[in-house]
């Protein structure tokens, strides 16, 4: 039997019910009778009081993506609620399980332009999976478990809920019993048996198949099950950014990650492949290049739970609509006896002794390294990844959250991605800059036995480092940050060299002294000038029994290659500093 309750009341148990213990949020006007409430729940419900709507957005992004279960956000009404739009609209880009949970002016005044009004409901709409203004206290209940569930299965997303005051202040006996009916919403999880079979049979008839692995890997818990399949049809594996984790790098058949900063062998395998099946994946145009030209050879799989992405951005053969998981146990089982896939075998070693030619020739990771250039540098930005790469590999337990630019491409690049799914965490589709040190807050509290290395560019840095000062009022230990210091919007800079005759408009950018900053925030604060100083800061930073930044002044032009230019065929790329000039 329930008893009555207040709506604010009736939201924190609707969310403890749900399984959510942690939320991150500032309080104001019409979202107070919310932690009013909040105060009776404490012991169950933690909350994390953050300096910037955005930070707690991020900071819930950072919770889902390392844990895959919904984050939570909450805002007040009109600037509390408008500061939460670039975290929704980066989760929505990157299919993370968000519940913002926003404050509104009374439903009296609704339409008034009261104080702290803003229709943030019509503003989401394009970027949430769904939303919700609630303005009956008798609704509350249902609601939350509606959104929850919205936001958390199918593809996921970010789900808006915008709750008037006084539904927040009214009282009834909420009614949990009530049944989800969603009759417009049916997510497929099962795979067509058909398109499967289809499948199948144009995966045993090619010469040169070649595996996409995307964050939809990462987010059914396929994991298991892509190794088992490429391993036994011997299939190499490109991992996109958000499919990092998906495929152990260390395997033989891994090639490391496609598109514009991809490398020069995983984008020319593409190019000549004939059958590419691309699981979770939703081929954007980071990775395709120019999506004409894309894998001109090749009849395409495409495995995705969202209907909408198939054949959206590239044409496909086989089209299957499924969850990862499911769809890979279904091609496991339909595929023949390993005796009969002998044949099979020969071909594909005569591909991957292809491709491993290709590698060769292009030297993978080292190539870009570009040793020759760099000698005369004090410290070039490679020193600190190869450095940071070896520790994190010796020392285990980590996860890494990257921001926007060229140290999230060097990232991506440098770092021998072996230690699983969720422990690379980016902004991907919306490229959002601000991301990694909030969201690395919430992946410290999700995996608080694990250090958590935030990789942020000095530009990024300075547009949410206040949350450092969250991260040591709540006293989290596990977080290193590592500042990429070059005194540009570097990025933006690399594309005014190479296509805008170094016109360095509005990208060089001067910030205050970093570890002076952090030492203020309560963190240890390090400089590093010099490459034989790397590893020292890096050793001290695990040394101490807290969170610490490493401020690394690195050489402040240099560029991410292999590089494909704009709307330019993923066949068209400049692969060294040479092919640039
Ligand atoms: C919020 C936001 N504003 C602008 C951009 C455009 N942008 C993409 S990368 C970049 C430069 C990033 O500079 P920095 O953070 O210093 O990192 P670096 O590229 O130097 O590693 C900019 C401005 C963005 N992605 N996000």
């Amino acid at each position: 039997m329930s008893e009555t309750r207040t709506g604010a009341q009736i939201m924190c148990e609707a969310l403890i019910r749900e399984g959510v213990e942690v939320m991150f949020g500032i309080p104001g006007g019409a979202i107070m009778p919310f932690y009013y409430a909040m105060w009776e729940y404490r012991d169950r419900l933690r909350h994390v009081l953050c300096r910037h709507e955005q930070g707690a957005g991020h900071a819930a992004e950072g919770y889902a993506r390392a844990t895959g279960r919904v984050g939570v956000c909450i805002g007040t009404s009109g600037p509390g609620a408008t500061n939460l739009v670039t975290p929704i609209a980066d989760a929505m880009m990157d299919s993370t399980p968000l519940l913002a949970i926003t404050g509104q002016v009374g439903s009296h005044v609704l339409g008034k332009d009261a104080f702290q009004e803003t229709d943030i409901t019509g503003i989401t709409m394009p970027i949430t999976k769904h939303n919700y203004l609630v303005k009956d206290v008798n609704d509350l209940a249902y609601v939350f478990k509606e959104a929850i569930h919205i936001a958390t299965t199918g593809r996921p997303g970010p789900v808006l809920i915008d709750i008037t005051k006084d539904a927040m202040q009214k009282s009834t006996v909420p009614n949990w019993e009530q049944k989800l009916h969603l009759p417009g919403y049916k997510p497929t999880y099962a795979p067509n048996r058909k398109q499967v079979r289809e499948a199948v049979k144009l995966l045993l008839s090619a010469r040169k198949p070649l595996i996409i692995a995307g964050n939809g890997v990462i987010m059914s818990g396929a994991v298991e099950e892509l190794r088992q399949f490429a391993e036994t049809l011997r299939i190499p594996v490109i991992t996109t950014l958000h499919g990092i984790g998906s495929f152990p790098e260390s395997h033989p058949l891994s090639l490391g990650m496609p598109g514009m900063h991809g490398w020069v062998h995983c984008n020319r395998a593409i190019q000549e492949c004939d059958v590419l099946f691309n699981i979770g994946g939703r081929f954007d145009d980071r990775v395709t290049g120019k999506a004409s030209t894309f894998a001109p050879n090749a009849k395409v799989i495409h495995v995705d739970i969202d209907p909408s992405e198939i054949g959206k951005n590239v044409r496909v053969t086989v089209p299957i609509v499924g969850d990862a998981r499911l769809t890979l146990q279904a091609l496991l089982d339909e595929l023949p006896p390993r005796e009969e896939l002998a044949e099979l075998h020969s071909h594909a070693s005569d591909w991957l002794e292809h491709i491993r030619d290709l590698q060769d020739k292009h030297q993978g990771k080292q190539q870009y390294v570009n040793r020759a250039n760099t000698a005369q540098w004090a410290l070039p930005p490679h020193d600190v990844y190869e450095k940071l790469n070896r520790t994190l590999a010796a020392r285990g337990n980590y996860r890494v959250v990257t921001d926007v630019g060229q140290h999230q491409m060097w990232a991506a690049q440098l770092i021998d991605w072996n230690a699983g799914p969720r422990t690379h965490i980016t902004s991907g589709g919306a490229g959002t800059m601000g991301f990694a040190v909030p969201a690395a807050l919430g992946v410290a509290i999700a995996c608080p036995n694990d250090t958590v290395w935030a990789i942020v560019g000095d530009g990024g840095f300075q547009m949410t480092n206040q949350e450092m000062a969250t991260i040591v009022q709540e006293k989290i230990k596990n977080v290193k940050i590592a500042v990429i210091n070059n005194g540009y919007l570097g990025m933006v800079r690399q594309w005014q060299e190479l296509f805008e005759n170094k016109r360095y408009s509005g990208t060089p950018l001067s910030g205050p002294d970093f570890a002076r900053l952090a030492e203020a925030y309560g963190w240890k604060g390090l400089t590093v000038e010099h490459s034989d100083q790397v590893q020292a800061a890096i050793d001290e930073a695990y040394a101490t029994d807290g969170p610490v930044l490493i401020d690394f002044r690195v050489e402040r032009e240099v560029n991410v290659f292999p590089m494909v230019p704009q709307n330019k065929s993923i066949a068209e790329m400049i692969i060294t500093e040479a092919d640039a000039r």
